[in-house]
């Protein structure tokens, strides 16, 4: 039996998950007893450092978990349950944490995209039972804008390169905690569970074969999912964002049969779009819900979910705020969520006030979940213009001339699937959504959706050299080539694709194995 501490705030379906898949049951703490009278206890920590401490001294766990750690009985710590366990850290400068290890937890100070987010390795410093059955070269799951700084170096297990060399895993005696999240890093992550969760792996200190660890690029598959007209929810997919096909809803498969064939195949990470979110509202929506349980039960890489997270007022009069709806979304399983339309209309208004007002769905779900939760998804279309002056837009000028002969384009933002143009630009609405909170931008660009043209690299670059944040290339992969090129002449740190993957056209594996040797990825 293990004991899992869910302060509320997060996916710790996942763990749950991912603990029950290797064959043990899961009792979830309710009370401070529990964490004493616990045998095993995980203690998965996602979202923000000062919330999450906020949250263990209100529920009186504070005291029991010391207990337990002074104890040394066996604990495994993920993420914020890994920075808990020390003094300090930036995120919160007037909160305390556990204080158990020396040491603070830090910012990101580095040349490259904060959050950290993504698949990189592990240097290990010392032997541990947990890396049993490792071979070294494995890739694990990280997302975090702060990293552990520890005063003493006997209890650093592993460290990881980004720009600089952090601490990615921590040991104590028994008490073990990672930055990265195994239980969602696929069957390296499920193997190091599995050590944690046995008794008689042998502590091996694996050897790389590189000095350095080194961020993979991420191919992301993604399942645009709505109801056809006979009802059933299917996997779609648009022509520059038209689904339908002599007058029928395109049907390219079922969701969680889909996702799974990816994660079998090898994608980083799978990305589920309710495409008619912007009509039917999410809680209502049932199917979808379930679609997130059904999937994270077997699928151990992280899972997004966008659509339809907004405010809304049901016909009863019964108002739901977006953070309800993203919480209900995380408990099914999603590690991410992201805002399409409402974060538009949330840059307009930023834009017309030039205030924060702090409730905006961007900040809210951020505060509680974290930057590196929320992804805002753009879908812009180009509108060329013959000069630069002539509009009060980011304007590029581009290699692809308009239909005119134009040489510049600014990319207009749209909202309800490309309904509605705004009077807004993609690279304005990105930059304000990493200024109230969005930690991802998931990049998809209508013009190329579904034509197999390869990305619009021109878009890419405009909005990566804007922002901070990590950018999701996205729409027009048609070969692998369109991969390789999008890594090397953008700074994307992710590309996503569906058309090709769901036609069979050309399967994740291919794009990796071409990839291999030209770009670091994940194998
Ligand atoms: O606005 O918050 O309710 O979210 C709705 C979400 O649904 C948005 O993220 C929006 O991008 C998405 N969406 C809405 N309508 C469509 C449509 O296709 N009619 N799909 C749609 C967007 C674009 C990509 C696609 C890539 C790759 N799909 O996700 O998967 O373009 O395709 P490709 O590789 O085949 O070229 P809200």
């Amino acid at each position: 039996m293990i004991t899992l501490l869910d302060y509320g705030a997060g996916n710790v379906r996942s763990v749950i998950n991912a603990i029950e898949s290797l064959g043990e049951t899961v009792k979830i703490v309710a009370k401070g007893e529990d964490i004493l009278a616990a045998e095993k206890l995980v203690f998965p920590g996602v979202g923000a450092f000062g919330n999450m401490m906020h949250i263990l001294r209100d529920k009186n766990y504070v005291e029991p978990l010391r207990a337990y750690l002074r104890s040394n009985r066996p604990f495994l710590g993920i993420c914020l349950g890994l920075q808990a366990l020390f003094e300090c850290s930036e995120e919160a400068p007037d909160v305390s944490g556990l204080g158990l290890i020396s040491g603070k937890i830090k910012r990101f100070v580095v040349d490259l995209s904060v959050p950290h987010i993504g698949w990189n390795g592990l240097n290990f410093k010392q032997a541990s039972r947990i890396f049993s059955g490792l071979n070294g070269d494995e890739k694990f799951y990280f997302v975090h804008s702060y990293h552990v700084v520890a005063d003493d170096a006997s209890t650093i297990l592993t460290t990881t390169d980004y720009g600089c060399e952090f601490v990615s895993s921590i040991q104590k005696g028994n008490i073990i905690a990672t930055q990265f999240h195994p239980e969602k890093s696929g069957r390296a992550g499920l193997i190091l569970l599995q050590n944690f969760l046995g008794a008689t792996a042998e502590p091996i200190r694996p050897i790389r074969s590189t000095a350095t660890t080194t961020l993979a690029k991420r191919i992301i598959t993604c399942l645009d999912v709505r109801s056809n007209d006979q009802g059933d929810l299917v996997v779609t997919k648009g022509d520059r964002y038209d689904v339908r096909e002599d007058g029928d809803v395109r049907n390219l498969g079922k969701p969680v049969e889909l996702a799974q064939r990816y994660y079998t195949e090898g994608a980083d990470e799978i990305t589920f779009l309710n495409i008619t979110g912007f009509r039917d509202f999410p809680l209502e929506d049932m199917p979808m819900l379930e679609v997130l349980r059904q999937t994270s039960k077997n699928v151990f890489v992280p899972l997004t979910i966008g659509g339809g997270i907004r405010d809304y007022t049901d016909k009863d009069g019964h108002s739901y705020d977006a953070l309800e709806v993203a919480a209900e979304y995380f408990r099914s399983g999603a590690d991410k969520i992201s805002i399409g339309s409402d974060a538009v209309m949330i840059a307009e208004a930023y834009l017309q006030t030039g205030r924060q007002t702090g409730r905006s769905a961007i900040e809210a779900i951020s505060r509680v979940y974290g930057n590196q939760a929320v992804v805002v998804s753009i879908d812009p279309r180009r509108i060329y213009v013959t000069a630069a002056e002539t509009v009060n837009h980011a304007v590029i000028e581009t290699d692809i001339p308009g239909p005119g002969g134009e040489r510049y384009c600014w990319y207009q933002c749209t909202i309800k699937g490309g309904r509605e143009g705004r009077d807004l630009d993609a690279i304005t609405l990105a930059r304000v959504c990493e200024k109230l909170g969005a930690g991802e931008i998931l990049l998809n660009c209508i013009d190329r959706d579904g034509t197999n043209l390869g990305f619009d690299l021109e878009l890419i670059n405009a909005v990566a050299g804007a922002v901070s944040i990590p950018v999701i290339a996205s729409s027009g992969a048609g070969k692998v080539e369109h991969f390789h090129e999008v890594f090397t002449a953008t700074e994307a740190e992710s590309a996503l694709a569906a058309g090709i993957f769901h036609r069979r056209e050309i399967p994740v594996a291919e794009v990796k194995k071409y990839l291999e040797g030209k770009v670091e990825v994940r194998r």
